[in-house]
């Protein structure tokens, strides 16, 4: 589907920088850039896929905006599948603004957000699985997340949807044999399973299993740190992070602030929280401290209960544990480098049967590696994932494989309780819709602007 309007627009991030990119796509290119470019040798021909280097011209020919190199990507060898034009320029906001608005004079539109992917998904160089992959690969957190989505924009998921698609299509067929060789429909043959049927539920459900380590990878885990006043929780925040983000100070009650942070452990975005100190509250602003603190708690992956060794444990301590008893809890006894007040049998009993003691000093840095390999085992994080196999880390996708798993187990159980064909032709062929709506193949159009439209400029 080849649209008639040419569209550009600046592609790399707004700021200042060596280079700047500046892409045209649509049926005008060639026209563009035989005007705006002078090439600096006679021999430029436009040759598809080479860089040429020259000036960037006004339209009334009487300036030179920039000098630049240009490629020309003749349609359908091109992103968009269109005659795509990219402009290396010097990264200047003022230069790539003057370009981008000598481009707008010679006929161009400024594209909308994700408007190249969006070309590139309607002239079939992509499905929508690709797009969404490219997207998610662009603002990654983690070397683990960038794989996860170049696998993607590689195929692997679409691949994965194309057998799930053959197997329901095969289920599909012996189903409506045994419709349409039936006279009768009240009293049609029940039909045998079909192994396809089985066959897909697992893929969707090891398809299903990946999105939770998927997910880890692309947004990381929210691990909060917590303990009562004075314990050593923004010590261990700045040790962590190598930063002095918080305020540290032997005054209890210094923190009232959520203060934020992410690392990086194996490969895993930790976002670390550190939080105001527990205990009854001095005054209003202590108050609305530690009442963040428990929302905080509620929805963290992991919790880090800070506990000092150097003086004698105290109910509040116990107290924090206790209402953290259905959290995913490490126990961290800082404060190692002291004389010990207490025996780690102590909180033995007072822990959840999984719950890990580490004993760490935040003030030397002692046990932080512990720590850390700690916190990311705790989350289920595995050590190696392997993106060779396909993996989701999207929750649409997420949510159309759960319904296309919910059709294919009604398809079964319909078959193993004899009702009609017609109603489990229905729930595979329901299925084939949700997983094209993963692809794109069907899809509604206010889904697919949607969709796009979170993209970023230029995308
Ligand atoms: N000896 C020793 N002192 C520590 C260690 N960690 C922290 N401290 C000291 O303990 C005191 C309190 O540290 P903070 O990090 O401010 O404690 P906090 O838990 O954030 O305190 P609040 O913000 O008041 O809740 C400071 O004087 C730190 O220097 C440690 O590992 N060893
Ligand atoms: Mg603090």
């Amino acid at each position: 589907m080849l649209l008639s309007d040419t569209i550009t627009a600046i592609a790399t991030p707004f700021g200042t920088a060596g280079v700047g990119i500046i892409r045209v796509s649509g049926p005008k290119v060639l026209e563009i850039a035989r005007r705006i470019f002078q090439p600096a040798s006679a021999n430029c021909h436009f040759e598809t896929h080479r860089l040429y280097h020259g000036d960037i011209i006004s339209s009334d020919g009487k300036t030179i905006i920039d000098e630049v190199l240009i490629s020309f990507m003749k349609r359908p060898h091109s992103f968009t599948g269109e005659d795509v034009l990219e402009i290396n320029c010097h990264g200047n906001q003022l230069i790539m603004k003057n370009i981008l608005e000598e481009l707008v004079t010679l006929g161009c539109r400024l594209a909308r957000p994700g408007e190249f992917s969006q070309r590139a998904f309607f002239n079939n160089r992509i499905d929508l699985a690709q797009a969404e992959a490219l997207a998610s690969m662009i603002t990654a957190k983690s070397a683990n997340a960038c794989a996860i989505g170049l696998a993607q924009i590689k195929g692997t998921l679409t691949k994965e949807i194309d057998t799930l698609r053959t197997l329901l299509i095969d289920a599909l067929a012996l189903i409506e044999a045994s419709i349409d060789f039936t006279d009768d429909v009240a009293a049609a043959d029940v039909p045998q399973l079909p192994p396809q049927i089985d066959l897909a539920a697992l893929r969707l459900q090891s398809l299903l299993a990946s999105y939770s380590v998927a997910k880890i990878y692309t947004e990381g885990v929210n691990v909060v740190i917590t303990g009562k006043p004075n314990v050593g929780k923004s010590s261990l925040l700045n040790a962590l992070t190598g930063k002095k983000k918080a305020i540290v100070t032997d005054i209890p009650g210094t923190t009232r602030d959520l203060i934020t942070d992410s690392i990086n452990i194996q490969g895993v975005p930790v976002n670390l929280v550190d939080t105001a100190g527990i205990r009854e509250p001095k005054d209003a602003i202590e108050k609305e401290g530690i009442a963040l603190v428990w929302e905080n708690l509620a929805s963290a992956d992991a919790v880090i209960i800070l506990l000092d060794g150097s003086k004698p444990l105290t109910n509040e301590d116990r107290e924090i544990i206790q209402k953290n008893k259905d959290n995913n809890i490490l126990i961290a006894i800082n404060k190692t480098d002291l004389l010990p007040a207490w025996e780690t049998g102590t909180i033995a009993e007072l822990l959840p049967e999984k719950a890990r003691i580490i004993n760490i000093s935040a003030k030397f840095g002692t046990g932080l590696n512990e720590l850390k390999n700690t916190i990311v085992d705790s989350c289920g994080v595995e050590n190696t994932i392997d993106t060779g196999g396909a993996m989701i880390n999207n929750v649409r996708h997420k949510i159309a494989l759960e319904k296309a798993l919910t059709n294919v187990e009604a398809a079964k159980d319909n078959i193993l309780s004899g009702i009609s064909p017609e109603f489990i032709a229905f729930d595979l062929r329901e299925a084939l819709d949700n997983l094209d709506e993963i692809t794109g193949r069907k899809i509604n159009d206010e889904i697919l602007d949607k969709i796009f439209s979170s993209f970023c400029i230029g995308k």
